[in-house]
């Protein structure tokens, strides 16, 4: 069954779209945790690194590029930012469908919450 995000990509469904070419599409998240939260989807279903191939390499290095240019787009790229894959329980994935979390637009903290 296609994930939400296929369904986004297939503009079978609403959302902020900010990018998209003939391999990726970037769309705001709809619960930002930063004034910047942008979300980088292969247009490819591939559910999570986990099932990443070489066949891919050339997406996923596509992925980086896009940030990079959308972290301009959305002047925070002199400040900094942050990019998050999650895969898997552990992570927290929600949607199975891979995606660079793009964040920025204040100081982010940490990079893990501290478990003491
Ligand atoms: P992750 O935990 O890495 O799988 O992150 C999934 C993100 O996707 C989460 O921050 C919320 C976002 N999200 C979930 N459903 C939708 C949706 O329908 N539209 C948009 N724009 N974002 C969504």
């Amino acid at each position: 069954m296609s994930s939400i995000f296929a369904r986004i990509i297939a503009g079978e469904a609403p959302a902020d779209i900010v990018y998209q070419d003939d391999r990726v599409t970037a769309f705001r998240d709809i619960n930002p945790q930063a004034p910047v939260h942008i979300l980088i989807v292969p247009n490819k279903e591939i559910p999570s690194v986990n099932e990443v191939t070489e066949a891919d390499e050339a997406v996923l290095g596509h992925m980086l590029v896009v940030a990079k240019q959308l972290a301009q787009q959305e002047d925070i790229h002199k400040n900094g930012y942050r990019l998050i894959v999650n895969c898997g329980d552990h992570a927290g994935q929600e949607v199975y469908h891979l995606h660079i979390h793009l964040l920025g637009g204040r100081a982010l903290g940490p990079m893990l919450q501290r478990r003491d």
